[in-house]
């Protein structure tokens, strides 16, 4: 910390809950009017935000921040919902005075997709790139409906996706853990990330859930109230149908996490690209059967 500079208000790792909200001049306070249906394009967002350095990095000028925050948002085609996200998470972040980096982890390709095997991609890569000790793994189209719901780390790891308007802004169960997440370095260090087997939709979430248990922690959630969040209506994306398979994976979280994660990890980096509002981050992560046939020994 620079002489004369302070602490960000509202930073102190461990113990967000406990300071008061905004005041004053830092940003606004309650409520945001999120609708998409306005009009967003890249250049005006630009515009808006000339403060972001390429790549997508911002931290604020007045106040030296304790949490370096790594966005991690897994992608494939989904452009007017990052252009959306962009559009709202930007001010937003810059509001909260987070210092902060956005990694869009986009899956090359047609083969089935793999959210959580891009969230670990994006964990390896932010690390290389800057000194971050909070990793917020965020869907790509859901913005949060008021400033008060920090994007901030905690002493728990934090699910921050639990009151959506899809859901009448209620959890439909208790072990909900999908959505938005947030990790301290530690914290997803403790569990070797997310698991890489999970292809198609569904099952990743609740197995990190089953992760984050059995290393004896439990999860954080803000008060619904602060928490509520919109996602953009949308259909099944091509390429990520229901996989009933994944089930059974969850309830071995316990015996496979240190075997099957960030230690496991394996893909192909095709391009790393610091855009303007975002770092885009390219890979070829291979197919289901590629991770069968490491587990046999090689080629098949
Ligand atoms: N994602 C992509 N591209 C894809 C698939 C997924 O970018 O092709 C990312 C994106 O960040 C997305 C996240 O993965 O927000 C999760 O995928 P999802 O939004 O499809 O998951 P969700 O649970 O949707 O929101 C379930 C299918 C909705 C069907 C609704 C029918 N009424
Ligand atoms: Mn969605």
């Amino acid at each position: 910390m620079r002489p004369g500079q302070f602490h960000c208000y509202r930073d102190v790792l461990n113990d967000v809950r406990e300071t008061p909200p905004f005041k004053g001049k830092i940003g606004g306070t309650g409520p945001l009017d999120v609708d998409f249906k306005i009009n967003v394009s890249i250049d005006k967002i630009i515009l808006e935000n000339l403060n972001i350095t390429f790549g997508g990095h911002s931290k604020p000028k007045n106040c030296t921040a304790l949490q370096k925050i790594a966005i991690i948002i897994p992608f494939r085609n989904r452009e007017l919902h990052l252009t959306y996200w962009l559009f709202y998470m930007h001010p937003f972040l810059q509001k909260q005075q987070g210092d902060y980096g956005i990694y869009v982890v986009e899956q090359h390709g047609q083969s089935m997709f793999n959210r959580a095997k891009l969230m670990n991609i994006g964990y390896t890569e932010a690390v290389k790139d800057y000194d971050y000790n909070c990793f917020i793994f965020s869907d790509v189209d859901i913005i949060p409906m008021n400033l008060k719901n920090l994007y901030r780390c905690s002493k728990y790891p934090k699910h921050m996706a639990h009151s959506l308007d899809k859901f009448n802004f209620r959890l439909p169960y208790k072990t909900l853990f999908g959505g938005i997440v947030a990790f301290t370095k530690e914290q997803y260090l403790n569990i070797n990330g997310f698991s890489n087997s999970f292809w198609g939709w569904g099952g990743e979430d609740d197995e990190l859930y089953q992760r984050v248990v059995a290393a004896g922690m439990i999860i954080e959630r803000a008060p619904q109230n602060i928490s509520k969040a919109k996602m953009m209506t949308h259909m099944r994306d091509p390429g990520n149908e229901r996989n009933q398979k994944n089930v059974p994976l969850i309830s071995k979280a316990k015996f496979k996490m240190h075997e099957d994660g960030l230690s496991s990890l394996e893909y192909l980096l095709i391009s790393f690209t610091r855009h303007r509002l975002y770092t885009k981050i390219t890979v070829d992560i291979g197919k289901p059967d590629d991770s069968v046939k490491h587990s046999l020994g090689g080629s098949v």
